[in-house]
């Protein structure tokens, strides 16, 4: 936990590094990455293209900055991308896509995150004088803004084919890939291996201070770090971030399972609070999304009221709350919060949007 006095649900971002992560960081050999001479970077690059079974890897400053090597890696400026429409790459990453890449987003609404082929066949055009040269699908896995679900290794495929038989490529935000591979029990690879590339972050559930890798063919990666040089990424003594990363990959994985049961038994808990609707099929790994309206206040006063009570959590809308799970999140702390979300619940029935809790 961040402090000693508030359970912090707002995101897996907020985890700390473990002491024997501070205590690699101390220990680790560096060198100029940008001579590509770190040799704990290189380390992590390796261990994590193999992982990924992909030829290579770069260790990038964060997700937001993976995304944007990438975008600028698989396309040209003035080509259109087909991104699902809640996608983190559109939502949140102020608009780098146009602003730097000169991309063009073409949204496609999912279900849970999965983007239909038959529906981005629709969004699909021809090659024409008049349209931009659709040239790359993106997916997010697991979704975050649909409530951490999982795009299924079939699902993944069933893109990839579809992405193949346009001509164009297929690119994962893997942010939080490993909570998908961990939820299905599954090796990790059989969600990259119908991927061309893809990014995964370390600063998220696997508890590092910072970075992302992003991961694909030599050409791919070659491309990637001369755009994060030209982005100011391309980082020194690096291996001081990549330490951690390297612990992150050994260790770190398998706790993710803690995440995911801690989230269904919080998850369980709210479904049965009444004016809480939340739909259960959709809490697959350390992220529950739920809807507060029911208790006749926004999803901002119901964070704020849940803050009195020393408990932080995200609104999402005006109707929507996130909760993350990791590893500074404990049962105890998944009891407090139900207990906490229950009184508040209760208090609102009561006296309606106007509550006030000391
Ligand atoms: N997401 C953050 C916020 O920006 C919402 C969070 O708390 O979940 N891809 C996905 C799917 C992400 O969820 C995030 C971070 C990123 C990319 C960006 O990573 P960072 O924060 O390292 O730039």
């Amino acid at each position: 936990m961040n402090s000693e006095e508030f359970i912090d649900l707002r995101s897996d971002t907020v985890t700390l590094p473990t002491d024997e992560m501070l205590e690699a960081i101390r220990y680790a050999k560096l060198g100029d990455d940008v001579f590509e001479e770190d040799p704990t970077v290189k380390k992590l690059e390796e261990m994590a293209a193999e992982k990924m079974g992909k030829d290579a890897a770069l260790l990038v400053t964060s997700g937001t900055q993976a995304n944007l090597v990438s975008l600028l890696s698989n396309t040209k400026r003035g080509d259109s991308v087909i991104l699902e429409a809640e996608s983190h790459i559109y939502y949140y990453e102020v608009g780098g896509l146009s602003f730097v890449a000169g991309l063009l987003p073409i949204l496609v609404r999912g279900k849970n995150g999965y983007m239909d082929p038959v529906d981005i066949e629709t969004v699909l055009r021809p090659k024409d004088i008049h349209y931009p040269e659709t040239t790359l699908i993106c997916i997010e896995n697991t979704h975050n803004r649909a409530g951490g679900t999982i795009i299924r290794p079939e699902q993944i495929k069933s893109l990839y084919d579809f992405a193949k038989t346009h001509g164009l490529k297929l690119y994962m935000d893997g942010a939080r890939i490993f909570n998908a591979a961990v939820a299905l029990k599954t090796d990790v690879k059989n969600f990259t291996k119908y991927v061309d590339n893809l990014m995964f972050c370390l600063s998220k559930g696997l508890s590092c201070p910072i970075g992302s890798i992003i991961v694909g063919n030599h050409d791919f990666i070659e491309r990637a770090r001369k755009f994060r040089k030209m982005l100011g990424g391309g980082m020194r003594q690096a291996g001081i971030i990549a330490a951690p990363g390297i612990i992150a990959l050994e260790k770190m994985i398998d706790r993710l399972e803690e995440d995911h049961r801690n989230a269904r038994l919080l998850a369980e808990a709210l479904s049965k609070i009444d004016g809480i609707a939340i739909d259960l099929s959709t809490v697959q790994t350390n992220i529950v999304m739920f809807d507060v309206s029911g208790l006749g206040i926004s999803a901002y006063r119901f964070v704020e009221l849940l803050k009195n009570k020393k408990i932080l959590c995200l609104p999402f809308s005006d109707a929507k709350v996130r909760m993350v799970t990791h590893r500074g999140i404990e049962r105890t702390h998944i009891e407090k919060t139900i207990v906490a979300v229950e009184e508040l619940a209760k208090l609102a029935h009561k006296k309606g949007a106007h509550i006030e809790i000391e």
